[in-house]
């Protein structure tokens, strides 16, 4: 099942016959399914679409368009091109790489759980790991932009063994340097360290304390798990678990061989205990907080005398959240970390006869996408609503949606968004500590079941732009629905007026303080954020034109509150700053969007003139804006070495909903945009859009259509708008 492969040196052709992969796309609500045809018959029962071919780098050979002669014509251009990437139910499906810790994940997790993948799918996921080893170095990053961290060269070096790789083979070779060079697995962080002895490759004793008995400590405490970010308190679940039981995976060859190759030391003479704070430099983002430091020492005084009986119930408990949060999101689960560490779990407690073990299995084929670069394990789910949202949005606001070619490709959109609804609480509500679900969009699939703020801000903004905006929509979804989306979202907001993303913000801001990452920073409880704040406030601005009756009163008080948060959160400096995207022109396009709803604009708000200063005062020589991801890292903005069309757009896209009144800058970003467009409509791939915990960038490939579509339509219509004085 994971035997050695003839490995290639190098990675720049597929080790697979790219034309026989296919993506499944239309069905289940936008589930992604890559297969791999094993037959020529099947190949021509089965023909590739352009969208298997687009995302695999394969030629489309399409012809070159009637050269654009202006901004709409070059947007015309582009969603001529786009709308080929349009799958049969509406969504536009993509690639979701960046982070370097995912696949590992997925492999030793499959591994350790007795699941297979197909020859293929390891053949093209070591080309992955191959082509995404850093280019100098050849070890892995925390994502694929970064520098060798020991995480990153430790977990994959694992993984790529584990695929089939030999340990002589140049790259492995090579790797095991870097890894060596960084301290070894040893040195590795505390997510490294626990997937490495959920693989029998460490010791559970170099790992600080995580007691599932966390889990029983009364509700009240300030501290409680259920208190943290979602994400932060799903990945603990199952870890508790595991490192509760000190799980032990059979010692195949591979394990034993693993043990003498990560080490800069005799593996079986390790003081573990003293490697629990080992962390390589270069790794440590944010480090221990000396309270962190303190509470694991107790901790490991506790687990030298914990009580059986109190551990097992701490134990059940950890199970119990699992399998709801199993069954509240058809086994997607909430991302891809606690995705594959509940899985471990229900393979070793339901085994592997369990319908749990099964359906386990089969969705993790959600998340492995193959691509050009070969295989990967994607951030989430997929990316479906949120880049349905922003394409939905540029088409309605340029006018190209009401052009009668791509009536249809609205109608699909549409559709999709109104399946993708979610109308019902979670299965698993209040026991499970969930928030409200009813009437909220997801950031991908409605299966996947959690509500986002900003996700449900722009899924009900692209629903009420397409039922009401467009001439001749259907009207698919109802008010009634819509109300719904607007009482998730007022339930969401704290009281700081600000809106943070999956939930209230549940515990107190000095919690941070026990971040037991090192590489993440912020992820201990939920933070509001400019760019979800602006999501809810947009949207709630544009549900009261169109329904001025519904929940007034509250409504007013809530985009109130919440552009008094998005005051305070103005920095210095003008800008905002982004957590989602690379950075502050991401966070500061929002602002201004939400900002100009409540009537606040260049001729009447100094903040919005501030604004406009510091992203004009970014603004390159040949027109355009471009940011580094290390912003995010250092709060700062930092220039990409490369201007970049998407943060161009999001920095024009601001200055036209400040309404600047000067054409020139906007002009510039227009011509810049359209310099980069290729004959077929399309645009090339730039650097990396998306982040996430400051350090950790993530790719939305999607943005480079979406926003330049949205930008160069708007910008178009907002010049002539200045040039013959009419009002924009
Ligand atoms: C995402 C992706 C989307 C993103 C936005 C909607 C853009 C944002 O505005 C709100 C937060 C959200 C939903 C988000 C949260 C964190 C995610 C799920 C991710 C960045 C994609 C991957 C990441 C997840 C945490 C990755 C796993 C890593 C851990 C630290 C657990």
């Amino acid at each position: 099942m994971w035997d050695e492969l003839d490995v290639p040196d190098s990675g720049d052709h597929f080790f697979t016959d790219p034309t026989r992969w296919r993506l499944t796309a239309h069905e289940d609500g936008g589930r992604h399914v890559w297969t791999y045809l094993q037959t020529d018959e099947q190949c021509k029962s089965w023909p590739q679409t352009d969208i298997d071919k687009y995302w695999l780098g394969l030629p489309l050979n399409y012809p070159a368009q009637t050269a654009a002669k202006n901004g709409f014509e070059a947007a015309e251009n582009g969603y001529r091109f786009y709308k080929n990437l349009q799958a049969l139910d509406g969504h536009w499906p993509c690639e979701y790489d960046g982070p370097m810790f995912l696949t590992p994940g997925l492999v030793i997790g499959s591994y350790v759980s007795g699941m297979s993948f197909t020859r293929e799918e390891r053949l093209e996921m070591i080309r992955y790991l191959i082509k995404k080893a850093h280019p100098v170095d050849g070890g892995w990053g925390l994502h694929t932009e970064g520098p060798s961290t020991a995480l990153g060269t430790a977990l994959n070096y694992a993984a790529i063994r584990i695929l089939g790789m030999r340990a002589d083979h140049p790259v492995a070779a090579k790797a095991r340097k870097v890894l060596h060079k960084l301290g070894g697995a040893a040195a590795s962080p505390a997510w490294g360290k626990f997937w490495l002895s959920v693989l029998g490759v460490y010791d559970w004793e170099g790992c600080n304390p995580i007691p599932p008995e966390l889990w029983l400590l009364p509700n009240w405490l300030p501290f409680h798990p259920h208190k943290w970010w979602i994400h932060c308190r799903m990945v603990y679940v199952p870890m508790s678990y595991l490192y509760a039981m000190r799980f032990q995976p059979d010692e195949t060859d591979l394990v034993l061989a693993l043990r003498q190759e990560m080490y800069t030391q005799n593996f079986y003479s390790i003081d573990w205990p003293a490697q629990r704070n080992n962390i390589c430099e270069v790794d440590l983002y944010a480090p221990h907080h000396p309270i962190m430091d303190i509470l694991n020492k107790i901790l490991g005084v506790y687990e030298m005398c914990s009580i059986p009986p109190l551990r097992r119930i701490g134990m059940d408990y950890s199970y119990k959240l699992i399998c709801m949060e199993d069954e509240n999101t058809s086994y997607q689960d909430l991302g891809p970390v606690n995705k594959m560490m509940n899985l471990v779990v229900r393979a070793i407690v339901d085994g592997p006869e369990s319908e749990a073990y099964k359906l386990h299995a089969d969705k993790r084929r959600d998340f492995l996408w193959v691509g050009a670069n070969g295989a990967n394990m994607s951030g989430t789910n997929g990316v479906q609503l949120w880049d349905l949202a922003f394409i939905v949005q540029a088409l309605v606001e340029t006018g190209l949606a009401e052009q009668e070619e791509h009536r249809e490709s609205m109608v699909k959109a549409l559709e999709w968004l109104e399946q993708a609804q979610m109308v019902e609480n979670p299965k698993h509500y209040e026991s499970a500590h969930r928030h409200r679900t009813k009437g909220a969009w997801p950031f991908s699939t409605k299966q996947q079941g959690y509500v986002v703020s900003d996700c449900t801000g722009e899924g009900m903004k692209a629903a009420i732009y397409l039922q009401e905006h467009v001439p001749g929509m259907p009207k698919l979804i109802s008010k009634e629905r819509l109300c719904d989306a607007v009482d998730t979202l007022i339930s969401l907001q704290n009281p700081s007026g600000g809106f943070a993303s999956y939930e209230l913000v549940r515990g107190p801001s000095w919690l941070e303080c026990l971040n037991p990452a090192e590489v993440f920073g912020r992820i201990m409880i939920e933070y509001e954020y400019p760019e979800c704040t602006t999501s809810v406030i947009t949207s709630l601005a544009i549900f009261r034109k169109q329904y001025p009756d519904y929940r007034v009163k509250d409504i007013e008080r809530t985009i109130k509150a919440a552009v008094k948060y998005l005051h305070d959160a103005q920095r210095p400096e003008g800008g905002w700053f982004g957590s989602w995207g690379i950075c502050f022109t991401y966070a500061t396009q929002f602002a201004l969007e939400s900002l100009s709803l409540v009537g606040e604009t260049y001729a009447t708000s100094e903040r919005v003139r501030k604004a406009c200063r510091f992203l004009l005062s970014k603004q390159r020589e040949d027109g355009g804006w471009g940011e580094s991801f290390q912003a995010c890292a250092d709060v700062a903005w930092v220039d990409h070495k490369e201007t970049q069309v998407v943060m161009t757009s999001w920095a024009a896209m601001a200055l036209m909903y400040a309404q600047y009144p000067e054409p020139e800058p906007i002009e510039r970003a227009m011509k810049m945009v359209m310099s980069r467009q290729q004959p077929d409509g399309s645009w090339k791939q730039e650097a990396i859009e998306g982040m996430f915990s400051r350090t950790c960038a993530i790719a939305y490939p999607s943005y480079k259509f979406s926003f330049t579509i949205w930008m160069l339509g708007k910008a178009h219509k907002y010049l002539e708008n200045l040039r013959t004085g009419k009002t924009n």
